[in-house]
């Protein structure tokens, strides 16, 4: 498969000619070749994006909110071949995808067509002075960077509310996994989006991604991936005063007390451990236990994490699908490595599967305590550690003992402690007694080094407008 970048509504190959590998990181097999894009290809985007702009900004909502609904609808459509796709990218399980990436681009677009429909904006009255009445407008040219690990759901996260808001925007999704936004492109011209609206330059993060967030007719970017990268985004956005979202790493604590379900909190664990690979943002990779159940608790966390089926991502019974690439396969070993050389007990797992392809075996590491590079650093894998705590307030000092601040699970059921606890550690989204609930109305982000700002619901369609008061005279 020979994809092109999608700029004004037509499938252009790089100005350069040169292309990147697209490689399946299960069969560890070329599938496709992208666009390597640079600065010209991205002001080629924007330029077609300023042109849809004034159009598409004053189309009323009504028939924007149409046109996603038709979007959305084609997205459920091709289901399948999306699953498929996305699995075939990124190494995740198909049945994964099938039950959580694509559906989630779906009710993504939904949500945001249908958002707009009920939003409404302030009026301030100073009687017998000034009427104030605020108005929510589109800026312009949306850059919207996104990551390999939930491709297409993260796109569509970012795609949706800022086309919904009246802004075109240039997509550049992660070079690891560009298949389904490249299928996307495909399906916003089929659902009637007018060309320009939406595009998407493939390539890489320093030269296509450095441009994006460079260029000087791009007012906003919003960005999903890395703290590192984060950083160099910010370096670049921040003196050019553009409007800037990052949702960045995490290293999240799942904190589960002594009074907690233990056979939901097991259950559960094992999920916000391993699920996608455990490369998820979101998932808690720092397990904090009650002494008095810690033991017990590791037994039966390791005897769920050997009952996962690791292998072929097409295959209907697998659990764990592969690592998105064989660089990241090796970053994640490595950490296996520094865990035993902190002194870490590797309780089960951490092995690369012997056969074609970058799977590596679930690994849950015990033994080691807050202070290690393994419960600092961001694995993005499967592997996660253990570790006992004695009461209520070391919990939290656990939990809050990282430069992350992304989100917590905490598992008890003594209602005052919960809330004490969601209350007490610094992250954005706190569960209690569960793990990766999303309601799309919430507000979603990261404190600290997780991120700066928030989406999510009218968060969103705040973030992707721009205030301005109008003061009339009484
Ligand atoms: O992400 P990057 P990578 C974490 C995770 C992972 C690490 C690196 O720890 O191991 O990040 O993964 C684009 N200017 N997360 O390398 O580099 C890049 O092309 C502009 C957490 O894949 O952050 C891609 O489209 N853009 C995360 C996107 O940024 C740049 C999910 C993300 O890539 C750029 C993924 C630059 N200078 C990884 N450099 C989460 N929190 O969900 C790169 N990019």
């Amino acid at each position: 498969m020979k994809i092109g970048n999608f700029i004004g509504g037509a499938f252009v190959a790089a100005r350069s000619g040169a292309t990147i590998e697209d490689v399946n990181p299960a069969t560890e097999e070329t599938i496709a070749t992208i666009p390597d894009s640079n600065a010209a290809d991205v002001d080629d985007a924007v330029r077609a994006a300023r042109l849809a702009f004034p159009a598409w900004s004053g189309t009323p909502a009504a028939e924007r909110s149409r046109l996603l609904l038709k979007l959305a609808d084609l997205i459920e459509r091709d289901l399948e071949p999306l699953a498929r796709l996305e699995s075939e990218d990124s190494g995740k399980a198909l049945s994964l995808a099938r039950r959580l990436d694509i559906p989630r681009a779906v009710a993504n677009f939904r949500f945001f067509a249908t958002a707009i429909l009920h939003d409404s904006t302030e009026a301030h009255v100073d009687a017998g002075l000034s009427l104030n009445y605020t108005m929510r407008q589109p800026l312009g040219v949306a850059g919207l960077i996104s990551p390999w690990n939930l491709p297409l759901y993260l796109l569509s996260w970012k795609i949706a509310p800022a086309i919904a808001a009246g802004n075109s925007c240039v997509a550049k999704p992660s070079e690891l996994t560009p298949l389904t936004a490249n299928r996307l492109a495909e399906l916003a011209g089929e659902a009637g989006i007018p060309a320009g609206v939406v595009n998407v330059v493939h390539g890489y993060g320093n030269k296509a991604g450095r441009a994006l967030t460079s260029h000087d007719d791009v007012p906003m970017i919003s960005f999903t991936g890395g703290t590192a990268t984060g950083a160099a985004v910010a370096t670049n956005a921040a003196p050019r005063f553009k409007k800037l979202s990052l949702e960045l790493g995490g290293k999240n604590p799942n904190v589960v007390f002594a009074d907690a379900d233990l056979d939901e909190a097991v259950a559960t664990s094992v999920r916000s451990s391993f699920w996608n690979q455990g490369e998820i943002c979101l998932c808690g990779s720092r397990i904090f236990v009650e002494r008095s159940i810690h033991d017990v608790f590791v037994e039966r966390l390791v005897a769920a994490t050997r009952a996962l089926r690791v292998g072929d991502p097409l295959d209907p019974d697998t659990d764990i699908g592969a690592l998105v690439s064989e660089a990241h396969m090796r970053k994640v070993l490595g950490y296996v490595q520094v865990a035993r050389d902190e002194g870490g007990t590797i309780a089960t797992g951490g092995t690369r599967v012997d056969r074609k392809g970058y799977f590596v075996e679930p690994c849950v590491i015990t033994g080691l305590g807050c202070d290690c590079r393994v419960l600092q650093e961001e694995i993005f894998g499967p592997v996660v550690t253990v570790t006992p705590f004695d009461g209520e307030a070391q919990s939290v000092e656990f939990a809050n003992a990282t430069r992350y601040g992304l989100s917590a699970s905490v598992w008890t059921r003594d209602l005052g402690r919960a809330h004490r606890v969601a209350a007490a550690i610094d992250c954005g989204t706190v569960w209690v007694n569960c793990w990766l609930v999303r309601d799309l109305r919430v507000p979603f982000g990261g404190m600290k080094e997780s991120g700066v700002g928030r989406e999510g619901g009218f968060e969103s369609l705040r973030f992707f407008s721009e205030a301005k008061n109008v003061c009339v005279k009484w």
